[in-house]
């Protein structure tokens, strides 16, 4: 039987759609989460290799957003929900919105309100957004790498005093890598969103008493 990744790689939606319903239906959440990232790193890799165009990729991306929202319904998501507020953009400089909004959407389905200040954001507007909603955790979509030093002022100015000081700073994005980037100041930083939404639920269990899982 072909996975829902092998059938995401080939653009096949429905069918993806009806695997990944069994899947969650059947409470495999981690399962259904990894087919997810595979099939879009498939997806990446025959862009890469010139088999699909970018219209390709952005109606992946929105076909995807679909699917990976039958994860909303899973027993096991709602019994163990957790509270949280995010404030997520893309940071200056930076159009690119598929992760970040399939991450946002991650988020929003283990229970956490997501203040979503959209895309090319000015450093100003992450700090204006942090001092007004006080989230829990920020998070900086960042698909350049040349728009690190953006990042960069960002997190330092968060870091000497301004925003929510108590609150988490996560990265990621297409050009994310956490073995080769480092900004100081920053909590979390990966490409991988099952990790990074482990890492705010974790986060938020421990805040609220919880025992952490670092589950799905
Ligand atoms: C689609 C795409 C575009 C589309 C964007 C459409 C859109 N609405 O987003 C368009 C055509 C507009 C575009 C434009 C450009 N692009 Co472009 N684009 C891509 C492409 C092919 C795929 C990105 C994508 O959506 N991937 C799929 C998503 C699901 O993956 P993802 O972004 O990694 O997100 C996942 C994780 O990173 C994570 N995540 C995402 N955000 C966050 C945030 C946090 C906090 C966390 C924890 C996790 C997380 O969760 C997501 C789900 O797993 C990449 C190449 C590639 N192979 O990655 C280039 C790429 C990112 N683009 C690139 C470039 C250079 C550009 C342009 C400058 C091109 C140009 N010369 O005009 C412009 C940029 C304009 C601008 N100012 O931003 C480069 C960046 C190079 C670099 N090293 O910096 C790349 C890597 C291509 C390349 N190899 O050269 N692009």
């Amino acid at each position: 039987m072909e996975k829902i990744s092998e059938l995401l790689g080939d653009m096949r939606f429905d069918e993806a759609a009806e695997l990944g319903l069994l899947m969650v239906q059947s409470g495999d959440v981690s399962g259904f989460q990894s087919e997810i990232m595979k099939g879009m790193r498939l997806i990446e890799k025959k862009y890469n290799d010139g088999e699909f165009f970018i219209a390709d990729l952005i109606v992946a991306g929105a076909l995807m957003r679909d699917i990976y929202a039958l994860i909303k319904d899973s027993p096991f998501l709602k019994n163990d929900a957790v509270s949280g507020r995010v404030v997520i953009g893309t940071i200056s400089g930076d159009i690119h919105n598929i992760g970040k909004d399939i991450f946002a959407d991650a988020l929003r389905y283990r229970g956490f309100k997501i203040i979503d200040l959209g895309v090319d954001v000015p450093i100003d507007g992450f700090i204006k957004a942090a001092a007004r909603y006080r989230p829990d955790i920020l998070a900086v979509s960042s698909c350049i790498d040349t728009n690190f030093s953006n990042t960069k002022a960002l997190v330092r100015r968060l870091r000497g005093g301004e925003g929510a000081p108590e609150m988490k700073i996560i990265v990621g994005g297409s050009v994310v890598d956490e073995r080769f980037v480092k900004i100081d100041g920053v909590d979390f930083m990966s490409r991988d969103f099952q990790k990074s939404v482990a890492f705010c639920v974790d986060l938020m269990k421990v805040r609220q008493g919880g025992m952490a899982n670092a589950g799905v």
